[in-house]
């Protein structure tokens, strides 16, 4: 934390996010939302001084009162809430407030955002977030603040997990040790938001460390874009993390998991569970993307290599890129069930503004709308090259329909070579995607500190992961009991998921 200059006065800050419209639908499925605190507005509270007073409203998990009257209001937004950001900026502009809005939609589109805020903020918040402080102290901020050179995550303060309500959130412990990605795929937010500046840089590894072993508990959730980004980075945090007795789940590329030891290593400190962005099976569909770290390289070996460590995988698949025809929904499902991916996160291909795909797609008129309440990848809102919108999206929702039927779980579930592997994998999987009812019971009841145990059993290590099945012609596992017999008499509904309720919980965005 930074001491205030002797002579300024003390602020009385409050920081929001804003709910992201999937969670404010009749339909949607709270736990996605209930997982995460939001560590960017945690990151930025940690400039402010001691006697300033500060709030973190989730609006994921708390109403947000509208009626008290902070001097200071500083609002996270993302595409899908944006609409929500901007009305609680007036509201607060209204009242007197100065508000400041920052995050990924306000560096897409900060002309948007600038007429509902005081000030904006371009890029990662750690060099200008700050200096605005300073310059607001002193009475003169100003109206833009653009993250530009001398990008670093070295000598931050730690962040405000003080001002999180660990309680209310599946997965308090998550963390993030890194900015950015070494990539740049078409479609991905990420050279947009650090253009000007650096687009991959890490902590120290010693103070990951500390901030790790600040976290009490065993489980850890890294939010990093890349964890296995920076090999050496990765190597030194891996090492440091041995015999830390932690469990941990993380994202990473299809290359970084093939190439050297990294991945070994990363087993050995703990990591149970990787999401990987598979993203296409098509060739042309990555090259035209620019997914050149996909290109070539042999999706089958990434999940053999990472079942036989025992490491879960949330395969991350898009449809609609300009290759893809009907055939894709069955041949992706079908691939993901047949190499035993965990769970699956499917997205309909989106263009989100300031990306080279947005870009494109503009150039050749193919863009819809620009509702962005719908840019929440379960919409379509351009229009795709050889399917129609309709066929994208209902391909989309039976995607997701068949992956997560009883016998799709069963039959992933019985890839792996041991009874214990297969058990995770079928708890896992259906864990999530199975027991809505049961999940808004234990969240109504505040009871989400409860699951942690039995999410970090389920996450013990394999230590057998024992021999690869064939990937074809897997047997049912409940050959007696029909899928749509269990889905009748245990869930009460026909088995596919609620509109909007098909979101992957401990599998992230
Ligand atoms: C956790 C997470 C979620 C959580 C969010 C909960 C939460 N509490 O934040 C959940 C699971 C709900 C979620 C949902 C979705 N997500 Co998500 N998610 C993430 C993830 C993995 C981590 C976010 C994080 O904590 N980052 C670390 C912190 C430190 O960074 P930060 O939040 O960006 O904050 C920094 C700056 O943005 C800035 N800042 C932010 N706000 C402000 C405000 C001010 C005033 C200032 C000064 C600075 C500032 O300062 C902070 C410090 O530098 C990111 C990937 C990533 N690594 O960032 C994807 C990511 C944000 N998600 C993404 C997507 C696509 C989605 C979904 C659409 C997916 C889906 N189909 O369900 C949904 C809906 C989100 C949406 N865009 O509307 C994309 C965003 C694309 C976009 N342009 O919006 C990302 C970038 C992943 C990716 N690589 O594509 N997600
Ligand atoms: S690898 Fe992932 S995070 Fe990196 S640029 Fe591509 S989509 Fe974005």
């Amino acid at each position: 934390m930074t001491m205030i200059a002797p002579g300024l006065r003390p602020v009385k800050v409050k920081f929001i996010l804003p709910a992201l419209t999937e969670a404010t639908d009749p339909y949607w499925r709270p736990i996605k939302y209930l997982l995460f605190p939001s560590l960017g507005l945690a990151t930025l509270a940690a400039y402010l001084s001691p006697d300033d007073c500060a709030v973190i409203v989730d609006e994921h998990v708390e109403p947000l009162t509208l009626n008290d009257a902070p001097e200071l209001v500083v609002i996270q937004t993302y595409i899908t809430n944006a609409y929500r950001a901007y009305r609680i900026a007036d509201h607060y502009r209204s009242q007197g407030a100065f508000v400041c809005l920052g995050g990924l939609h306000v560096s897409s589109l900060p002309e948007e955002a600038a007429a509902h805020a005081d000030a904006i903020f371009l890029g990662p918040g750690e060099q200008t977030f700050p200096q605005f402080l300073q310059d607001f102290r002193a009475g003169k901020p100003d109206r833009v603040y653009t993250s530009t050179a001398g990008r670093t995550l070295e000598r931050v303060p730690p962040i405000r997990r003080d001002l999180i309500r660990r309680a209310y959130y599946l997965v308090p412990n998550s963390i993030v040790v890194t900015r950015g990605c070494p990539q740049h795929c078409d479609f991905c937010y990420k050279d947009a938001f650090f253009q000007g500046g650096r687009g991959f840089y890490t902590q120290r590894v010693d103070d990951a460390l500390a901030e790790i072993e600040r976290l009490p508990g065993r489980h850890l959730y890294f939010l990093d874009d890349h964890l296995l980004g920076d090999r050496r980075f990765a190597e030194a945090l891996f090492e440091g993390m041995k015999g830390m007795g932690r469990l941990f789940q993380g994202a990473a590329t299809v290359d970084s998991i093939l190439r050297g030891d990294l991945i070994e290593r990363a087993a050995e400190a703990g990591l149970r569970s990787i999401f990987v962005g598979f993203e296409t099976l098509t060739p042309e569909n990555l090259r035209r993307s620019n997914k050149r770290q996909n290109l070539g390289r042999d999706c089958k070996a990434v999940a053999d290599r990472l079942h036989s460590l025992g490491i879960m995988i949330n395969g991350s698949f898009v449809f609609g890129m300009d290759d893809d025809s009907e055939d894709v929904f069955r041949r992706t499902v079908d691939w993901a069930i047949d190499h035993g991916i965990t769970t699956a996160t499917f997205h309909i291909q989106t263009p989100y503004p300031g990306t080279q795909l947005h870009a494109r797609m503009t150039r050749e008129g193919r863009m819809l709308t620009r509702d962005w309440n719908l840019y929440d990848t379960r919409h379509v809102v351009y229009r795709p090259a050889h399917l129609n919108s309709e066929a994208l999206k209902a391909g989309y929702d039976w995607a997701y329909r068949e992956f997560y039927r009883w016998g799709s779980i069963a039959r992933a579930s019985l890839h792996h070579g041991t009874l214990k592997h297969q058990a995770k994998h079928f708890f896992y999987a259906s864990g999530w995607k199975k027991f809505e009812p049961l999940w808004d019971l234990i969240i109504r009841a505040q009871q989400l500190t409860r699951v942690t145990p039995l999410l970090e059993g389920v996450l013990s290590r394999v230590t057998h992961a024992g021999k690869i099945r064939p990937t074809k012609a897997v047997p049912d596992m409940f050959p007696i009991i029909s899928s749509e017999t269990i889905n009748k008499t245990i869930l009460g509904h026909n088995g596919s998921t609620p509109p909007h309720g098909r979101v992957d919980v401990l599998t992230r965005s």
